[in-house]
C-alpha cells in the first residue's frame, strides 16, 4: 500500500512522517551494506566505498513544492517528493555502479519508480549520477506501507565534483559566471576520463592477478 500519512493532528502527522522515512533510510542502509559485506565475501572487493543518508530539510520540501506550483501540506511532500529520504552510494568504479543498480532492482520486494542515468546522459553542466526512486516496505503496528527512496549512486570522482559544483551554484545563487561554469565542463570530461581509465586500469590490474593465480595456484 502506497504510504499516505495517517489522519491524526498534523503535529502528530509531521512525527509519524519522519519516523516513516527514517525507518525506510535505515532498512535501504542495512540492505546496503548486507550486500556489500556479500560482495566482499564472494569475489574479495566492496563495490561500496561509502554510503550517506539524509532526509530532505522541510525549508528544501517546500521549496521543491513550490517550484511545481503545489501547495506546501504534508499530503502532497509525500505524494510529490521523491527524495524527501535519499541515499547516495559512493563507489570506485563506474563498473560498479551498475551492478549496485541491478542487486537492487533484484531485491523482490522494492519496486523501481524511475531511473535517470546521468552517466550514459550526462545534464548540461556535466553533472554525472545514477538515481533511481524505489519504494521500499515498511512493517508498521497496522500496516505494511511502501516508502519512497531516492538512490543517488556515483563514483568518488563524480561526487567530488558534484559536492564542488553544488557548493559553487549556492555561493553564486545559479548565477556562476560563464567561466567557472565552463571550467566545470571541463573538469566533468576530465573526471569521464579518470573513471575510465582507473576501470581500465583496474581490470588490467585482476587480469594479472588472476594469470598469476592460474600459473601459481
Ligand atoms: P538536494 O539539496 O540535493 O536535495 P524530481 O526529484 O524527479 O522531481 P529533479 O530534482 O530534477 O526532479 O530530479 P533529479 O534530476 O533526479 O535530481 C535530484 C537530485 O540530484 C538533486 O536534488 C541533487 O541532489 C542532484 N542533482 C541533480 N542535478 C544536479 C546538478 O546539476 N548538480 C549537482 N551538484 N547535483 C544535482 P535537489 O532536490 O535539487 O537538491
Amino acid at each position: 500500500m502506497k504510504y499516505v500519512p495517517n489522519d491524526v493532528p498534523e503535529v502528530d502527522k509531521w512525527t509519524e512522517v519522519n519516523l516513516v522515512y527514517e525507518s525506510a533510510l535505515a532498512q535501504m542502509e542495512a540492505r546496503l551494506k548486507v550486500l556489500n559485506s556479500e560482495f566482499q565475501m564472494v569475489h574479495n572487493y566492496n563495490p561500496i566505498e561509502h554510503i550517506k543518508s539524509r532526509i530532505k530539510t522541510p525549508e528544501s520540501i517546500v521549496k521543491k513544492l513550490k517550484s511545481k506550483g503545489i501547495e506546501p501540506t504534508i499530503e502532497a511532500m509525500v505524494e510529490h517528493v521523491n527524495d524527501i529520504a535519499g541515499i547516495r552510494i559512493i563507489c570506485s568504479f563506474t563498473s560498479d555502479i551498475y551492478r549496485i543498480a541491478d542487486l537492487i532492482t533484484n531485491q523482490s520486494d522494492l519496486e523501481v519508480i524511475s531511473i535517470k542515468d546521468y552517466i550514459k546522459q550526462p545534464k548540461q553542466s556535466g553533472y554525472q549520477s545514477y538515481h533511481m526512486i524505489i519504494t521500499v516496505p515498511i512493517y508498521l503496528s497496522t500496516r505494511t506501507v511502501e516508502v519512497k527512496v531516492e538512490i543517488q549512486i556515483r563514483t568518488v570522482a563524480m561526487d567530488f565534483w558534484a559536492s564542488l559544483e553544488h557548493k559553487i551554484k549556492y555561493k553564486f545563487e545559479g548565477n556562476a559566471p560563464q567561466y567557472i561554469k565552463q571550467s566545470l565542463i571541463d573538469c566533468a570530461q576530465m573526471v569521464s576520463a579518470l573513471d575510465d581509465e582507473m576501470l581500465r586500469l583496474n581490470d588490467e590490474i585482476r587480469k594479472l592477478t588472476e594469470e598469476t593465480r592460474t600459473e601459481h595456484p
